[in-house]
């Protein structure tokens, strides 16, 4: 597999709140359907409230952009950029269809694109992008029933998503956004081996999504090989904040250091121990 030209997008595990934005406000949808979920008002408001409690990227979503394939939010959405850009890295999907579309975005402030339909339908297209934006395209494969779907989740493909990840990796995506479509917005937890099927298939960061209820679940997550989580629901419910996941992330980085060591104290005393015992008996 050839090697992402670009920076590696995560160099840390990430969680990424989600802005969703469809008819100028936010929305979560359950299961990705139009006229579902719930609203949570001004974009500019919680995107301002995510960067205050800490986030070090925002996950933008143009949601009429993805169901319609024209970026309906795009001043709500620019807003946001003005309001936040110096602060955190901005991801942006929905809608975006021609690599003059992804350019402009990432001329203007965008860190990254995430490609979906386009992708899915002319795959040449993250190649072109990448040449002059080397790992700024992150590749939407987002699944229903085993199968990628596009076009805001409405039409299937036929696609395996952790094949097609690996053959996004292969034209130069920069990293690939997963989300499990069946459990998102449901806050009822989230689909591990799907995710891992994905992380074992690249080697390129994967951006896991759908169904986190818990800060375990994005602990499952990680363990599953994402290199960051989007939260979207569970956040805006205050099921746990932002800074809540952080330390919480933060003990388990610490937690597997303390554990590794452990490991490696006892291997190394019981090597000195037997070599003690052959010895004596020797
Ligand atoms: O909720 C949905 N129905 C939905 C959604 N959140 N449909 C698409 N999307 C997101 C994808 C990706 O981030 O997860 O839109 C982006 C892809 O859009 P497009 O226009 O490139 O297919």
């Amino acid at each position: 597999m050839e090697e992402s030209p670009g920076p590696s997008v995560f160099p840390e595990f990430e969680v990424i709140p989600a802005v969703d934005v469809e008819g100028g406000q936010v929305v979560q949808l359950v299961g990705g359907q139009r006229g579902t979920g719930t609203r949570y008002g001004d974009p500019v408001e919680s995107a301002r409230r995510w960067v205050t409690e800490g986030a070090e990227t925002l996950h933008l979503v143009d949601l009429d952009g993805a169901f319609e394939g024209d970026r309906r939010n795009a001043d709500a959405i620019e807003a946001i950029g003005d309001s936040v850009d110096q602060e955190v890295d901005i991801q942006l999907g929905g809608g975006i269809r021609t690599p003059d579309d992804a350019e402009t975005l990432l001329e203007s402030g965008v860190d990254r694109v995430i490609l979906g339909t386009a992708a899915v339908e002319s795959p040449e297209i993250v190649e072109t992008i990448s040449q002059d934006h080397p790992g700024a395209v992150v590749v939407s494969l987002d699944a229903a029933g085993g199968e990628v779907v596009v076009s805001g989740w409405t039409e299937s493909t036929g696609l395996d998503p952790a094949a097609a990840a690996a053959r996004f990796e292969d034209r130069g995506a920069g990293g690939i956004l997963f989300t499990d479509v069946e459990v998102e917005g449901r806050l009822e937890g989230v689909n591990a081996k799907t995710v891992r099927r994905v992380t074992d298939a690249v080697s390129i960061p994967v951006i896991a999504s759908g169904g986190v209820a818990s800060i375990d679940d994005i602990r499952v997550l990680r363990e599953a090989g994402a290199a960051a989580v989007v939260v979207g629901t569970a956040l805006y419910e205050g099921a746990f904040s932002l800074a809540e996941a952080t330390d919480a992330l933060e003990l388990w980085v610490r937690m597997t250091v303390i554990h590794r060591d452990c490991i490696r104290q006892w291997l190394s005393r019981a090597v000195v121990t037997t070599t003690h015992n052959q010895l004596n008996r020797g």
